[in-house]
């Protein structure tokens, strides 16, 4: 058939009138009322906006404000809840590379934008309650010496929670959402949250317990090689840091090396364990009963190993093990956390260098990083001690 302008054309023109001149059907919102023609042919230079481009300016996680929070002086901008990267890797026992992890999370976050973060399953925008986030960059930590990369990562927690949040009416002591780092890191945070928020309780989402005892992880040859990504747990509850009877690991599934030294010793240090396939029979509701009734009292840390994901949802990581849950049905259990009085929280175990094309991990791990902070706005008002 040949094509008629003469003919077509006119009708077209209707098609698009039609569409600016029917009124509105009642109760949906028009927002531009203009034909798709008015609107893009005639942008002039007051027309164009450089406010709104969803991939503008530096990375930062979610284009969150960037503030020098490590610095030691007085009058930095005030937070209250602070991202922070630890560029950590050395405590790994597989494959290394999380030390590129926070790099690899805020790469994965480029989509997330405040203004437009309305969650439809919690039914409220995290970054528009009562709490201003801002991104304070990577924690300088060192290569060559596990033991001062932790006390240096302490010493910034500290420097960040100890300023006064800027709402002080909710909380005066600012939150922080650590991207790691391989899970070593963890314990960094855990000396610090004890100045603050007293002992916490410790839901561990995870495929590996990591309390493991330091003569069976690392072989305990020496002090230094006590603290690693599996054994951090333990030491934290050596240290009197969290609870030992409202804790819970979240999604285990990684063989043990024995089963009642470890298991026995899980137990001591004060952990219940949901395993991975226990959600074949209790469905993403009765996981989430089970971690309110273990660890809903007090004040909570939550410690997201991207590993608790399955291998395929989740490739980019050091020690990935089969047979763990999707995205969807983790971000479904942390969403169904919500009324828990969550004062910190991480993501950690990013490899980016085994992550695939399509940034799947990274990706991943920025949606986990907002559920988190979702959490921690919920609760705005928690006992500090
Ligand atoms: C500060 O937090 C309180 C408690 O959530 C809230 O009611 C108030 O609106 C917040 N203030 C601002 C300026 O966001
Ligand atoms: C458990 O923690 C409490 C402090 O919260 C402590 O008094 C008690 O000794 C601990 N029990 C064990 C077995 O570590
Ligand atoms: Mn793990």
């Amino acid at each position: 058939m040949k094509f008629h302008p003469h003919i077509f054309l006119p009708f077209l023109t209707a098609a698009i009138a039609r569409e600016i001149t029917f009124p509105p059907v009642a109760g949906i919102k028009r927002y531009n009322t203009q034909s798709p023609l008015q609107r893009y042919g005639s942008a002039s230079d007051e027309d164009v906006s450089l406010e709104t481009d969803p991939m503008d300016g530096l990375t930062s996680f979610a284009h969150l404000p960037h503030v020098s929070c490590f610095s030691a002086a007085a009058d930095v901008e005030s937070y209250d809840i602070a991202v922070i990267g630890a560029p950590f890797d050395t405590g790994t026992s597989y494959r290394p590379g999380a030390r590129f992890g926070p790099h690899g999370i805020r790469d994965g976050s480029r989509r997330i934008r405040p203004l437009h973060s309305w969650n439809m399953y919690t039914g409220y925008n995290p970054f528009l309650q009562w709490a201003k986030a801002v991104d304070c960059g990577d924690a300088p930590l060192t290569f060559v010496d596990n033991t001062v990369a932790m006390k240096q990562l302490e010493k910034a927690h500290k420097i960040i929670s100890n300023r006064l949040a800027t709402n002080i009416s909710a909380s005066e002591v600012p939150r922080i959402l650590m991207l790691g780092g391989d899970h070593t890191v963890t314990l960094a945070a855990l000396r610090s949250t004890i100045n603050h928020w007293g002992i916490v309780n410790v839901i561990h989402f995870d495929s590996h317990i990591d309390t493991w005892d330091p003569h069976a992880v690392g072989g305990g040859v020496s002090d230094y090689a006590a603290v690693n990504h599996g054994t951090f747990l333990h030491i934290a509850h050596e240290e009197g840091l969290i609870s030992n009877d409202s804790s819970i690991h979240v999604g285990i599934r990684a063989p043990l090396g024995t089963r009642h030294r470890d298991l026995d010793n899980d137990a001591r240090c004060g952990f219940d364990i949901i395993k991975a396939r226990d959600i074949d029979e209790l469905g993403v509701k009765g996981i989430i009963e089970r971690i309110r009734d273990r660890a809903g009292d007090g004040n909570v840390y939550i410690t997201v190993d991207i590993d608790v994901l399955d291998p395929a949802y989740a490739p980019a990581t050091g020690t990935a093990e089969p047979g763990g849950w999707s995205t969807r049905e983790l971000l479904s259990i942390i969403d169904g956390l919500s009324g828990l009085k969550v004062i910190g929280a991480d993501v950690v175990e990013v490899a980016p260098a085994y992550d695939n094309t399509g940034e799947t991990t990274c990706i991943a791990a920025g949606e986990i990083a907002r559920s988190l902070i979702g959490l921690m706005v919920d609760v705005p008002v928690v006992a500090s001690s």
